[in-house]
């Protein structure tokens, strides 16, 4: 089914935004090796010995000649990221730099589109119709994964049908790791296929050496910021409600981290700080409640709590329980579809499940229970997306405040309300920093495969700097992995960076949590502004600002 477009005035105004664009990515620069290379492993080497001892580089202004002819396909995989739109624009107006105009190609749908040939066209007209926009609908994305042999033969078999040169990948840490594995099977295939994977998620959980961000952390962060600002706003006028947020983050919690920062809730919970403390469900229940009792002791009945969504995974107990449930979901599945109701599913799983892990799910409320059970992605994850985490912390320290009210102990009166901030962060019209960054990977992407290097991840760095003072260039993909046993072998996989526990985010929520508990310090940040005074339009993410300074 055709859909319609009917374009609002906020769009027709932002889509002549020129995104700004660091010196050395101006005319057709040259690329220049970083010296020295950083080491790489020996395991990196065996996997990728076509890739292995390529150095990093960085592009420095200048006229590049380009290559004869450049034909380059996209995909956008996963989930949609602000900033999208922005790394197709900038790719496609760098190869026009590089004088290969019209040879752009998106595969729709991700990586299930390269695999069926399904592509679109991507010219000016189509292009410029989604600058600064949000979303990946311009070619549509999905979470298809390059994984067993026919897929990247078959994924080779279309490049050369469709004549590419090139192919960008903008992903995630897995898009990363085939990126990476596509470009190390068409080197040794002979294929002139270069591959070039751009760093790609609202989750903030891409990042390395030579990666500040991923793209799209930014607006995500700033749009729920906004929110949760409005909501402080109702909490402190009304004084009667306390507020449940969940906010999107698949595992990491640096989303709730920096939307903490900039709004100061009265507690959030950290789900690494909650991993390396060992801190059980009752721990973090009775933690919440007690912060509940001592300001509504003192009449101030109302409050709010960031939940990172990532959590289930990372409360010890929890974690048990999902593996346990991950296996026999697996191993009985057959008998489980044969079972007709939720209630019999229910009964069914508890008794594949050791003791503890066992009496935890029987204490779950019985809509997590069941979204424990249902909800797996393709590829056997929890989504947690979908999971009411929020609620289940609701319940249990409504539980606990009932018990503490009995005992005398709590006099305040307690009345919650939940939200979810997910999906209507990640689609948001890209902020000026996002929009001018995922504009500069892509022209560094054009560059990179201008110049025949393959097997790189675009970088972009200095962000914490003005956009002018940028550096870009590329580090190859294969020095970014991490080597993990599976199934008796060593795979490659470029590892999630979670909240650095000693670093200067986590240190500077630390150094004033208790403050946000006791009294009342909410910020207001107001929602993402696109025009405007410079120090709100062009002011970046406080993690990025607290870790540049290091
Ligand atoms: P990516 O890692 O692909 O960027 O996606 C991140 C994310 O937005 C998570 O924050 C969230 O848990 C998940 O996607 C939701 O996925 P789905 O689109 O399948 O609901």
């Amino acid at each position: 089914m055709q859909i319609v477009h009917d374009v609002h005035d906020f769009e027709a105004c932002r889509s002549s935004y020129l995104p700004k664009i660091p010196l050395a990515l101006e005319g057709n620069p040259e690329h220049r090796p970083v010296a020295p290379p950083e080491p790489v492993s020996l395991e990196a080497s065996r996997c990728f010995p076509h890739l292995g001892d390529l150095p990093s580089v960085v592009f420095t202004g200048g006229s590049a000649s380009s290559r004869s002819a450049l034909r380059v396909g996209v995909i956008l995989s996963g989930g949609p990221a602000p900033g999208g739109h922005n790394v197709i624009g900038g790719l496609f107006d760098g190869l026009q730099r590089a004088g290969v105009a019209g040879s752009l190609v998106g595969f729709r749908g991700g990586v299930s589109g390269l695999l069926t040939n399904d592509v679109r066209e991507l010219e000016e007209t189509v292009v410029h119709g989604y600058r600064n926009t949000g979303g990946f609908d311009m070619i549509g994305t999905g979470r298809t994964r390059l994984e067993t042999e026919a897929q990247f033969s078959k994924a080779l078999e279309v490049a050369r049908e469709r004549g590419l040169t090139g192919l960008v990948i903008v992903g995630g840490d897995d898009s990363n790791t085939n990126a990476c594995a596509l470009a190390e099977r068409a080197r040794a295939a002979g294929s002139p296929l270069c591959v070039v994977g751009v760093p790609k998620t609202i989750d903030g959980d891409l990042r390395g050496q030579r990666i500040e961000t991923s793209f799209g952390f930014d607006t995500a962060c700033k749009t729920y910021s906004g929110i949760i600002g409005n909501i402080h706003r109702d909490a402190v006028s009304m004084r009667k409600y306390w507020h449940f947020i969940k906010i999107m983050g698949r595992s990491a919690s640096h989303i709730a981290l920096e939307c903490a920062l900039q709004t100061h809730p009265t507690l959030v919970l950290i789900s690494e700080e909650i991993s390396r403390r060992e801190l059980a469900l009752h721990d973090l229940v009775d933690h919440i409640a007690d912060v509940i009792c001592y300001r509504g002791n003192r009449g101030e009945n109302f409050g709010s709590v960031l939940i990172p969504e990532g959590i289930v995974e990372f409360v010890p107990e929890m974690r048990a329980l999902i593996t346990e449930l991950n296996e026999a979901l697996v191993a009985h599945a057959g008998e489980l579809a044969a079972l007709e109701t939720l209630p019999h599913k229910r009964e069914f799983v508890t008794g594949c499940l050791s003791p503890a892990p066992s009496g935890l799910f029987r204490r779950l409320p019985r809509e997590i229970a069941n979204q424990l059970i249902l909800d797996r992605d393709p590829h056997g994850n929890v989504q947690v997306a979908k999971i009411d985490i929020q609620r289940l912390f609701l319940e249990l320290v409504e539980n606990r405040l009932h018990t503490m009210t009995q005992r005398g102990v709590y006099r305040g009166t307690f009345s919650p309300q939940t939200h979810y901030l997910g999906y209507e962060g990640r689609c948001a019209p890209p902020s000026n920093f996002d929009a001018d960054y995922a504009y500069a990977l892509g022209l560094t992407s054009a560059f990179l495969l201008r110049d025949g290097l393959s097997g790189m991840m675009a970088t972009v760095r200095n962000l914490a700097r003005p956009a002018a003072e940028w550096e870009a260039g590329g580090t190859p993909l294969a020095r970014m992995m991490e080597f993990n046993r599976r199934h008796g072998r060593d795979v490659p996989v470029i590892r999630k960076a979670l909240v650095n526990l000693e670093g200067p985010v986590f240190q500077s929520l630390q150094s004033q949590r208790d403050h946000w508990s006791r009294t009342t310090r909410f910020r207001y940040p107001g929602p993402l502004q696109y025009f405007g005074p410079q120090e709100i339009c062009e002011r970046t993410t406080l993690t990025l600002e607290l870790e540049s300074r290091r």
